[in-house]
């Protein structure tokens, strides 16, 4: 492939310049016809979808913005960001090739990635509202946890190299975003909260209950502090791509050295949301998912351990079984948090919000708020995925 030479200057693209971009990487011959749509949907990036006409496989050039989409020009962020999501997107293809996009080429001037087309897939969040069940999602994201989460760390790693990951993936401008929107704001009167007025007394008391705050900063704590492994730092069902046969997570643009309970518990609270979203009929597949992605991370994480561990003490009878418990109640800690901050804060989920009848929506949002709650009060005493699930049920009845 001839590489065109590196921009000097950042703009952002319009479709022509995708298209054009695209036949300067050589990845359609000039003589293709080229379609490009700007498909991005999220919070932050531009989005090109290029396909040759005719052809149902193109390309994804995913461009960073300077600045938070989802709030404008008054929100500078890093355009580095686009580099962090391409590395780690490489370094954890390493591990789990099969499970994320693949990139083909990245210019960190003009902030772009160029990668695989997904479009033969669906967001999982999208389809799980639709009703569609993935049977192998959770056994795929459990894999995916395990072994980017375990190859990442310093139980995999010789220091020296983990250090060089860690410092090469600072991204202190979307660890800012978490900071602020899940870990502080929704627990404080603050301008960047976002409910309905329905809630306005169930968010009062949350904001009134020092308790909360106290472990709420706890975890804080640990988001801020604990570079454990290159954590995804985004990882919801709109971050994942599913079909029956396939699933592939996108978009680690959040990513750096954290807690490793951190993506297991954001995997985990957003199906939770399915589960109480879904009619009564149909959330018994989500609890399956739920169970079986905390079984599949805990069996591949632990052969990975068997077959992989470096640091010698990953051979001390124990060790594993306490870092395995440090892992699920962070997760259950963090699951808590993200159902409160897509409950009240800036950034929502449209398994919530896309709840038509109001009377329900508030119920189910209710709900989401108090089991959230719980998670983060309960998180030493909900042991086992078993009584996750049961602490799911539990509020779901009210
Ligand atoms: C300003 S960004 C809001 C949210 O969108 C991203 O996907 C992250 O979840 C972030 O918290
Ligand atoms: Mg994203």
């Amino acid at each position: 492939m001839a590489i065109p030479a590196q921009t000097t200057v950042y703009q952002p693209l319009t479709e022509a310049d995708a298209i054009q971009l695209a036949y300067d990487l050589n990845l359609f011959d000039r003589a293709a016809s080229l379609h490009c749509q700007e498909i991005g949907d999220g919070n932050l990036n531009l989005v090109f979808h290029i396909v040759e006409k005719g052809k149902e496989k193109g390309i994804i050039i995913k461009q960073a913005l300077p600045y938070a989409k989802v709030v404008g020009e008054s929100w500078p962020l890093s355009l580095f960001r686009a580099t962090i999501e391409a590395n780690a997107l490489k370094l954890h293809g390493k591990f789990v090739p099969d499970l994320v996009p693949l990139v083909y080429y990245t210019d960190e001037t003009l902030a772009i990635t160029v990668m695989e087309d997904l479009s033969h897939l669906k967001i999982a969040r999208t389809g799980l509202i639709q009703g569609e069940d993935y049977p192998l999602l959770s056994h795929h994201i459990g894999k995916y946890l395990a072994h980017t989460l375990f190859y990442t760390s310093d139980y995999a790693l010789p220091p020296a190299k983990k250090k060089e990951h860690a410092k090469a993936f600072v991204n202190p401008d979307l660890c800012k975003i978490t900071e602020d929107l899940v870990l502080t704001d929704p627990f404080f009167n603050h301008e960047t909260n976002n409910f309905e007025v329905g809630l306005q007394s169930e968010v009062a008391n949350l904001w009134d209950d020092f308790s909360l705050k106290l472990e709420v900063a706890k975890l804080k704590k640990s988001f801020l502090t604990e570079g454990e492994a290159l954590i995804h730092g985004d990882l919801h069902t709109g971050s994942i791509f599913a079909s029956s046969t396939e699933t592939k997570v996108i978009d680690p643009e959040f990513a750096f050295y954290g807690p490793i309970g951190f993506d297991v518990g954001q995997v985990l609270a957003n199906l939770t949301f399915q589960v109480l979203s879904r009619p009564a009929s149909k959330k018994d597949v989500i609890y399956r998912h739920l169970e079986t992605v905390w079984t599949i991370f805990v069996k591949e994480f632990s052969h990975c351990w068997e077959k992989d561990g470096q640091d010698v003490f990953t051979k001390t009878d124990g060790y594993l079984e306490f870092v395995l418990e440090k892992v699920w109640k962070d997760a259950v800690g963090f699951a808590g948090c993200e159902l409160i901050r897509r409950t009240i804060g800036l950034a929502h989920v449209a398994d919530l919000d896309g709840i038509e009848d109001e009377k329900l929506r508030l119920a189910v949002k209710k709900n989401a708020i108090r089991l959230g709650r719980s998670f983060i009060l309960n998180r030493e005493k909900l042991a086992t995925i078993q009584a996750f699930n049961h602490e799911i049920a539990w509020f779901n009845q009210a």
